[in-house]
């Protein structure tokens, strides 16, 4: 390093500071916007490390915009809620030519003008925020929520690469809001993934889920980790100055430091727009990113404001989604597998082909019906494609690609995996392994039981229960609770703090609502939004067990094949077993919430420290659920600290604010319990 750190004065440090900011700044400008880096990566590094040197040395000196914030933060316990003064409207969808010739249709009449100016941006696939700059220097980073109301991520914007946290050029206004979507390119989404397989972490389906994954931590220091890229589209709320056209707010928001879309380009009439999308659609598997249409907008804001909006979209935009990408290729094999049910599902292997950047080579056939009629045999040339984007589908088969030696599909008469008998039910389109013990409809059944919607047992995720299942560790769900940390230390890749956390989890669970328990049990039919319909009207499990089939279509939007379904599986002796058995566990077989509405009414409560039969969650479900409201630190306006055991830093703030404490007695008491 060229200047002794240890040697400077603070006058020194603070001018050099200032200089070290704008220059990093503006490389990153560079590198990031413009992508034509004028240093090495070398050189850039030097920078960067005298800017931490001299901030190690001053920390006092270091501010919110340095580059140097752009590592993460301390972990947070909860987003916050924030409200989009202007919302973050949806876009509308065509998804042919025709469609889009009809939305200028539209847009003239409407109008009243011949030809309308469009501007076309390549449509991004990731998850779309808004960040927020008072007098050029970031404040507030926040996801689009439901266009109304997102969560406040802004540590974790702060970290994205080409967020600038302060804006360039000298005439910024008092108040901004660059609207975009954060990104991650084909490459850095594979190798996470293969960062994730390596450590048995569950993978990302896409890269718009590891971009939203990444952005919705409450470690700001993992989204840090991710290479993250935003591309800005659009401005929100904005102060001290007019925009007349959408070009001019695509070139406006590159010159304060932002990306846009690559390609952005202004188009006279919908003819020129159809050839954008169509340029577009071409070069789509070209793009280093997932894009999944074109975002078409009227050029005029003037005109714009005269169309204005529906309640969710704007009459002057519109989002030409592409086709799905489709591709040939040869099945080598049908298979068929076993789900929670015992449903037997074939599934076509295929020889490995690209979709939309990923590489797929498996697709459900759903059910021997379907396989019939599209024909798909073993050996056959297919056209594949991915249905919403994610799962792959068979298309149809190509029977002129045949040489004779195809083999035709046919259902097995024995289970796969337990070589029990199966049965097809007339009417009913699913076959069905008829032995309720087959280990894989009692693993199915099991991940089914610990997924989020039911018991949400977070630590046991599909290689655990296999294994458990394998080593016969456990039989069925119930099993779960009686799990001892000696039988967990047997499995592979376990160690005593995993153990402990799974027997943590499991535990937790018992408390969890009604619903999801009915949820669960993984009835036939029964949804998790039927399981809170059921739970509604029951209000515990023993009423429901006892309920008569006329009893349970009392409930309102359930049919009599649930119904029925209901009554068979509660009629079970196997089932009526495993019941018992939760039961013995401790699990919560009734109702949480009697609803005591306004019981809390004007509350604040703050919750430090471990709750003993009640997860953090629950206990704020409940709170919320009686009226009243939650914050996550101590200030004056708090009515009880609730203290668990291991309580924090919140215990002795609250001391110091002299605020109300209570335990969780208490607490039980006080909601009604
Ligand atoms: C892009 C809305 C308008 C300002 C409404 C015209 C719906 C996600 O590249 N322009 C773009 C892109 C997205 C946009 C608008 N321009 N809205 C745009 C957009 N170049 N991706 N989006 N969004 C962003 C959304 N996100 C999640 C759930 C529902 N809608």
């Amino acid at each position: 390093m060229k200047i002794d750190v240890s040697k400077m004065s603070e006058e020194e440090a603070k001018k050099r500071l200032r200089e070290l900011r704008e220059i990093i700044n503006y490389h990153n400008y560079l590198y990031y916007v413009l992508d034509k880096p004028e240093i090495s990566d070398y050189e850039y590094d030097q920078l960067f490390q005298e800017l931490l040197a001299i901030e190690t040395r001053f920390p006092y000196l270091v501010t919110p915009d340095s580059p140097s914030q752009k590592v993460g933060a301390l972990p947070l316990e909860e987003f916050k809620t924030v409200e989009h003064k202007i919302p973050m409207l949806s876009l509308g969808k065509a998804f042919t030519e025709e469609e889009l010739v009809a939305f200028d249709k539209r847009v003239k009449k409407e109008a009243g003008i011949d030809i309308i100016e469009y501007v076309t941006e390549l449509k991004m696939d990731g998850l779309a925020i808004s960040i927020r700059y008072v007098d050029g220097v970031i404040e507030l980073g926040a996801t689009r929520g439901d266009g109304f109301r997102g969560e406040d991520v802004t540590p974790n914007v702060k970290t994205v690469k080409n967020i600038p946290l302060r804006l360039f050029s000298d005439e910024i206004p008092p108040v901004i809001e660059v609207r975009g979507e954060v990104i991650m390119y084909w490459k850095d989404f594979e190798e996470l993934n293969r960062e994730r397989e390596k450590n048995g972490e569950p993978l990302f389906a896409n890269p718009r889920n590891a971009a939203a994954g990444s952005i919705r931590q409450l470690d700001s220091r993992i989204t840090a980790s991710r290479k993250l890229h935003m591309i800005a589209y659009g401005i929100g709320e904005v102060e001290g100055r007019q925009f007349r056209k959408q070009y001019e707010v695509l070139e406006y928001l590159q010159k304060i430091g932002f990306r846009v879309s690559p390609e952005f380009s202004l188009c006279s009439g919908i003819d020129e727009v159809i050839k954008r999308c169509r340029y577009h659609a071409r070069k789509r598997s070209e793009y280093p990113f997932g894009a999944d249409g074109v975002a078409i907008k009227v050029n005029d804001i003037e005109i714009q404001q005269r169309l204005g909006a529906t309640s969710h979209e704007p009459r002057w935009a519109i989002a030409y989604k592409f086709p799905a990408e489709e591709a040939e290729t040869v099945v080598r094999d049908i298979i068929v597998q076993v789900g929670r049910t015992g449903t037997l599902t074939p599934v076509a292997i295929f020889d490995p082909v690209e979709l939309e950047g990923s590489t797929v080579s498996r697709a459900t056939l759903h059910n021997e019906d379907q396989v019939k009629m599209l024909d798909i045999r073993v050996g056959d040339h297919i056209i594949v494609r991915k249905a919403g984007s994610v799962i792959p589908e068979v298309v149809k088969s190509l029977p002129d690609k045949r040489n004779g030696r195809e083999i035709i599909f046919k259902m097995p008469d024995k289970c796969p995996v337990c070589g029990s008998h199966v049965e097809r039910l007339e009417g009913e389109a699913a076959t069905r392994c008829t032995n309720v013990s087959c280990p894989a409809q009692v693993k199915e059944r099991i991940i089914h039981f610990v997924s989020r919607n039911a018991m949400d047992i977070e630590s046991i995720g599909e290689k655990l229960v296999e294994q458990m299942v394998d080593r016969k560790l456990i039989e069925d769900y119930a099993d779960l609770y009686f799990l001892t940390e000696e039988q967990l230390l047997t499995l592979e890749r376990m160690g005593k703090k995993l153990a402990e956390k799974i027997l943590k989890n499991i535990e937790e669970s018992k408390s969890r609502p009604l619903p999801n328990l009915i949820f669960a049990l993984g009835i036939f039919q029964v949804g998790r939004r039927t399981a809170e319909l059921i739970a509604e009207k029951f209000k515990n499990l023993d009423e429901l067990m006892k309920a008569s089939v006329e009893e349970i279509l009392e409930v309102e939007g359930i049919g009599p094949v649930t119904a029925h379904s209901i009554r068979d599986f509660f009629d079970n002796p196997r089932n009526q077993e495993v019941i018992k058995k939760l039961k013995k566990a401790g699990v919560k077989t009734s109702a949480v919430e009697e609803i005591k509405e306004g019981l809390l009414n004007g509350l604040v409560f703050v919750f430090t420290g471990t709750l003993k039969n009640f997860s953090r969650s629950d206990a704020e479900k409940i709170v919320k659920s009686l009226g009243g409201e939650v914050a996550s630190t101590v200030s004056k306006r708090i009515s009880y600290v609730v203290v668990g055991e291991d309580p924090g830093s919140k215990l002795d703030k609250a001391r110091e604010y002299n605020i109300k404490t209570i335990d969780e007695e208490d607490f039980t008491k006080l909601i009604g319990r």
